[in-house]
């Protein structure tokens, strides 16, 4: 079976695709052009692909034999997930493995904003003098006791609020497609509205899978609902916020911080307003860059490209349609 692979990927995946069923190709540069993966691809039966190409119509139209897409990622947004099913292309992707540090970039983008604490660390790099032992300079705030609000309660934000409630007793706020009674018991979160979550949040963390129809949700219309001291966290998709209007909504003091690990585009422009922020923290998608998290998807997504090679089901397919029919 040929898998073509577009990055290499730690060592454990690496090891388990020496099987004598795999015949790998790894792309000779890890910038390739659309049309240099689609060639690629074009050789393939399955593509075991790290970031966000698009598997559009036109992908599956310009590449009828691959027959599996099994993803290094937890997000499928950029996977045309029905376009797959009609075309019998079983998709997978990598949950669980990456929940860990993905809630970690959270809190930790929680703290960071809360301390103002990216922006002293430029400032210390670059040499300017800080106001030191100034009693009314680099004021931060503490987050004892204070609201969580949690947009999308999926395993990555269940653990982010397992985090807050652990350190700081945070009270939990979530909102969803579905309420999901069990973890509303296990941390004592209250299910409600979009309009009560922004109202009440003193912290709003984003862990919702993303699809067009939340392109740039989080847009001055929902700034504008929140409280002055919100702290605004998104290590989901950059597509969900509207990144001029979180400067407005930032510089006006409508809201008062951001962590952003995600942005659009990636990476987020050096140009961008949202950087010269005191209250703004901008990581470049280190979600799930641990060595742990990133040896687990590397052998999970290759378990994948495995099972699929052996005839077997795909032990975390998204598409089970396709697999059935
Ligand atoms: C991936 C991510 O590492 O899993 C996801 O959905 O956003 C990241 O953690 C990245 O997309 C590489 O494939």
């Amino acid at each position: 079976m040929n898998v073509f692979l577009n990055k290499p990927i730690p060592e454990p995946g690496l090891q388990l695709l020496r099987d004598p069923k795999i015949n790998l190709t790894i792309a000779h540069t890890t910038k390739l052009s659309r049309s240099e993966w689609l060639s690629y691809c074009q050789m393939a039966d399955v593509v075991l692909n790290v970031g966000k190409n698009n598997f559009d119509k036109d992908f599956f139209d310009q590449c009828p034999n691959v027959k599996a897409i099994c993803l290094f990622s937890v997000g499928y947004d950029h996977v045309d997930i029905s376009e797959a099913s009609k075309r019998k292309v079983t998709v997978s992707n990598t949950p669980d493995v990456l929940t860990n540090a993905t809630s970690d970039t959270a809190f930790l983008l929680m703290l960071m904003v809360s301390r103002l604490a990216g922006y002293n660390l430029e400032k210390v790099k670059s040499g300017i003098r800080n106001p030191v032992y100034d009693p009314v300079a680099n004021l931060g705030q503490e987050l004892y006791g204070k609201t969580l609000g949690i947009f999308g309660l999926g395993r990555i934000g269940i653990e982010m609020a397992k985090k807050c409630i652990n350190a700081y007793g945070m009270n939990v706020l979530y909102h969803n497609r579905r309420r999901n009674p069990e973890a509303e018991q296990s941390l004592n979160a209250s299910y409600v509205s979009m309009d009560i979550l922004l109202a009440k949040s003193d912290v709003v963390s984003i862990h919702a899978n993303y699809s067009e129809d939340s392109y740039r949700l989080f847009n001055n219309q929902l700034f504008r609902k929140m409280k002055p001291n919100a702290i605004f966290i998104n290590t989901a998709r950059g597509g969900f916020v509207d990144e001029a209007d979180l400067y407005k909504a930032l510089v006006s003091k409508t809201i008062w911080g951001a962590g952003l690990d995600v942005s659009d585009p990636e990476p987020m422009n050096t140009a961008s307003d949202l950087l010269s922020l005191p209250t703004v923290c901008v990581l470049p998608h280190i979600g799930s860059a641990t060595i742990e998290a990133r040896n687990k998807m590397a052998e999970l997504a290759a378990q994948n490209v495995i099972d699929f090679a052996h005839g077997k089901k795909m032990r975390t397919c998204i598409n089970m349609e396709a697999h059935d029919s």
